[in-house]
């Protein structure tokens, strides 16, 4: 072809159809657009690990799925977003067991005081026969998880005094996560227990609205809590699993090569947050440390005592629940 003929409108026509006709056949027709919730701020564990979990997705799936993450929970706080998650109105998301319970009352189950006896346990229980139980339960309400994250262990933080002894806790007006065992647990132990968004917490630290909250290090550091609150005392009263889960309605869209390319996607997710986990867990410590935290040592067998009767209550109230209790313990 001459020069010339490049300036002819019919071969540009001709040129531009070809141009279109490659760009289709690259981006396929139909891609999932995926948006992922998260409520955590890019560099944290699990972020990291969310944002490898988006570009395994996107790049295995050649864009069949095409994957996005919204961290820092711009996309509304965690209650919200299992709901939208359910409805499908989000795609996936990582979400903490904590505030699961009101939704999948199995997962209460996981966040009774002092269940698991350290991490190691949480992930043999998890990643075995008894997780699939949980998933089970998820997926009933429309969730499909696919992978556990690591949360490490939760304690108590505030800005008033050192606790060492339950009887330290009087009267502290103490956040939890939204889930009514969080409040019986936090009132066995006498203080007041407030539910709240996460977000929240910082302000309300910082103004006397709450005096205190709980939590593990790396989220004590990353919202800026320590900075306000300069007790923290090492309780570990809470050992917690998280899941990447998936809408259910956008897991059951997707063919069957694309579920194992999503599940491997996941549990590469997993393998790494909880190495980002074990290292970023003990550098917030220190962190914290260096930055004036003071660290007060706890006698944990007092406040196990105090929260014993949770466990009764529980059982009480949910008797279809105890052999699936009894398994999680018996498993460790
Ligand atoms: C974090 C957890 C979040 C959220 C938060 C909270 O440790 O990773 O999913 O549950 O705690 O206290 O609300």
């Amino acid at each position: 072809m001459s020069i010339r003929s490049y300036l002819n409108p019919v071969h540009c026509l001709q040129a531009a159809a070809v141009v279109g006709v490659l760009a289709a056949m690259t981006t396929p027709a139909q891609a999932d657009n995926w948006r992922g919730w998260n409520v955590h701020p890019p560099g944290y564990p699990n972020s990291e690990a969310l944002d490898s979990f988006v570009k395994d997705v996107t790049e295995k799936t050649d864009g069949r799925v095409n994957a996005k993450i919204f961290h820092n929970g711009v996309l509304g706080d965690q209650p919200d977003a299992i709901e939208q998650t359910r409805s499908g109105a989000l795609n996936f998301a990582n979400f903490n067991m904590g505030p699961m319970g009101p939704i999948v009352p199995e997962t209460n189950v996981l966040s009774l005081p002092f269940l698991f006896k350290d991490i190691d346990a949480m992930h043999h229980v998890m990643d075995g026969e008894i997780g699939e139980r949980f998933a089970e339960a998820l997926e009933r309400k429309n969730l499909v998880a696919l992978s556990w994250f690591d949360s490490g262990s939760r304690s108590v933080y505030n800005t008033k005094r050192p606790i060492n002894e339950p009887e330290d806790m009087k009267g502290l007006k103490v956040r939890v996560m939204n889930n009514d065992l969080y409040v019986e647990m936090i009132d066995a132990l006498g203080g007041n227990a407030t539910p709240m968004a996460y977000g929240e917490v910082y302000q309300s630290l910082k103004t006397g609205v709450l005096d205190g909250a709980e939590n593990n290090f790396p989220s004590f550091e990353s919202s800026g809590h320590n900075e306000v609150a300069k007790y923290f005392s090492e309780t570990e009263h809470l050992i917690l699993p998280e899941c990447v889960c998936i809408a259910k309605a956008s897991w059951e869209k997707l063919s069957e090569e694309d579920q194992g390319i999503v599940r491997q996607a996941a549990l590469d997710a997993a393998t790494l947050q909880r190495k980002l986990w074990a290292e970023g867990s003990k550098k917030s410590r220190e962190e914290v440390i260096a930055a004036g935290v003071e660290i007060n040592e706890v006698d944990k067998p007092a406040f196990q005592t105090r929260m014993e009767p949770i466990y009764a209550a529980f059982i009480e109230q949910h008797p279809d629940l105890e052999p699936l209790l009894n398994d999680v313990r018996n498993a460790q």
